[in-house]
């Protein structure tokens, strides 16, 4: 066997020995076999290479959920090269911070958004650096697949390290500063056969695929899966409740954010009968509720089951296939993987106390791109990652997260940091100072809300929210506006946010 640690190969390895059986099936009856895949993202291998990416070279890609997207992401695995997938409500100012931290060689973007990435292009210095600027638009079309086609089908996956960067994704942080997050092809591949192992699959599973690519649960959890067992998709490019109540018949697994999960339990058309085919609910990226859990159960005989997991870590923990799937917790740590909640001295605390919960294992990021000394704060000395959850673990190991110590909001399982909107808004005239605090919400699970504290003339609510809908992509604008005098603080100077979640929540 091959030394070659490319997740591509990998991947390849796992491919039906029959490369006609199909990998994918889209919402509108286009069937994928493993061979086309196999062939177009060889030929967008080389297309790549052609236009002089060379292995580390950041690829970045804002652009739609399509299959010619899942093409892309393998075909720069197979050449060596740094996917940097970016959400598309990214707005222009948001663009040009990621593109001038991430440098790419190759940026790849809807036709639409052309005009917005050269211009965030040129007001950077990564600018020049760029070879290439291609479309490649949601239906598969643009200049990425018209060169990609004048190009072979043939494509030796590059040699690489397991240590080497297969994937670079932006975290905004809590000082408003997004960090590159470095996934390795080791951390890629071994947290992947975790989860085959842990979830059972095979062959002759069929995901029902909703989620957006340009994250981890859709990527390298969804996507993976499938490729390290052989296994199909059902291909949607984005979550609708009443196209999953109607694929769900043809399924066996599906994998979502809790809000996928409320929204299918408020269809009245969804219940055991689409389900008979289905083995497995998997639910992550944000807190279920035990009212939903609980909920489903009834209503369809499936216990979800609910795991945990972070950018930089992949999956750290997992309720078990086999076994009690026990409501509220995210179950114990997977094989390979070591969970500790330690006090705020480090010290390990005992079974059902809560504490800051730390991670080590095959699957935690090396590090931050480029940033040394933010790795070096998030690592403990003997190598533990802080994850900025709280949590606690009961004696048969399983773990609840019960809280955050990061200043994070998680809305429809997307993260929104705080500091970056409260930046924006401070910059308003009329505005002295805001905070803003997560809220709880029937749909989304949590959303951002803002006070401000007006210096002069004060701006309206609405004239906040467009100003944020200007500069922040869409699912960072605060969903609603409240003004108060002064901030409430404590005595070392810090915004109470739990007074305001508490008067405004
Ligand atoms: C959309 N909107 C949101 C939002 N998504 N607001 C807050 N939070 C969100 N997540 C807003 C839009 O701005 C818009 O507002 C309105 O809602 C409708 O937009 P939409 O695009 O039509 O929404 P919809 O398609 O229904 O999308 C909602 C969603 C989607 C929940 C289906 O956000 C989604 O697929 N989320 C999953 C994200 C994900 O993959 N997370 C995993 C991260 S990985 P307006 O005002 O403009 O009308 C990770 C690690 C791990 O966390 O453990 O897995
Ligand atoms: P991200 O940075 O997008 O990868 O988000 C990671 C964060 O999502 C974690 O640090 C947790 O706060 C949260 N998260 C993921 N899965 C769960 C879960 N099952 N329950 C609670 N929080 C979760």
């Amino acid at each position: 066997m091959s030394s070659n640690a490319n997740l591509f190969a990998h991947f390849k390895r796992h491919f039906p020995s029959d490369h006609e059986t199909e990998l994918l099936a889209t919402a509108d009856g286009r069937s994928v076999s493993y061979r086309e895949a196999d062939e177009a993202s060889a030929r967008i291998a080389n297309c790549l290479v052609a236009l002089g990416a060379k292995s580390g070279d950041r690829v970045t890609v804002q652009v739609e959920k399509s299959v010619e997207n899942l093409f892309l992401y393998l075909a720069c695995l197979r050449a060596g090269l740094v996917y940097h997938p970016l959400n598309t409500a990214y707005k222009a100012s948001e663009l040009e911070y990621f593109l001038g931290n991430a440098e790419p060689t190759i940026v790849v973007c809807d036709a639409d958004s052309l005009a917005t990435i050269e211009l965030a292009l040129s007001a950077t210095e990564a600018g020049p650096g760029v070879n290439a600027l291609l479309t490649l638009n949601a239906d598969g079309n643009g200049t990425l697949t018209e060169k990609a086609n004048t190009n072979s089908a043939d494509f030796e996956a590059a040699e690489v390290l397991g240590s080497d960067m297969a994937a670079l994704l932006y975290s905004s942080g809590t000082t408003g500063q997004p960090k590159g997050i470095m996934l390795s092809h080791d951390n890629l591949r071994k947290n992947a056969e975790t989860l085959v192992s842990a979830w059972g699959f095979t062959a002759t599973d069929r995901l029902l695929h909703m989620l957006p690519i340009y994250h981890v649960h859709g990527l390298f959890v969804g996507v993976s899966c499938v490729l390290m067992s052989g296994a199909s998709m059902v291909w949607h490019s984005g979550y609708s409740d009443s196209a999953a109540v109607a694929a769900l018949p043809g399924c066996t697994v599906m994998m979502g954010v809790p809000t996928y999960y409320t929204r299918l339990l408020s269809n009245p058309n969804f219940g055991s009968a689409c389900c008979t085919n289905m083995r497995l609910f998997v639910s992550g990226s944000a807190p279920l509720l035990s009212e939903t859990f609980e909920d489903f159960q009834t209503r369809c005989g499936h216990t979800i089951l609910e795991r945990y997991g972070m950018t930089e870590t992949g999956m750290n923990t997992s309720n078990p296939l086999e076994g009690e799937r026990r409501a509220g917790t995210v179950g114990p740590a997977l094989p390979g993987v070591t969970a500790r909640v330690v006090d705020d001295a480090g010290e390990v605390l005992p079974v059902g106390e809560t504490g800051n919960l730390q991670v080590q294992g095959p699957n935690v990021f090396p590090g931050y791109w480029r940033m040394p000394e933010k790795t070096a704060e998030d690592f403990t000395e003997d190598g533990f990652f802080n994850t900025g959850d709280k949590a606690t673990k009961d004696a048969d190991g399983y773990v609840s997260i019960v809280g955050r110590s990061k200043d994070m909001i998680i809305s429809g399982g997307l993260n929104v940091y705080p500091k970056e909107i409260e930046l924006v808004i401070d910059d308003m005239a009329g505005v002295k100072e805001s905070a803003v605090v997560g809220v709880s919400h029937a749909d989304f699970g949590e959303v951002a809300l803002a006070v401000i504290v007006p210096d002069s003339e004060a701006p309206s609510g609405d004239e906040v929210i467009a100003h944020c809908r200007a500069l922040l992509a869409n699912f960072k604008v605060p969903k609603r506006v409240e003004t108060i005098d002064a901030l409430p603080r404590n005595a070392m100077g810090k915004v109470q946010k739990n007074l305001l979640r508490e008067r405004f929540g």
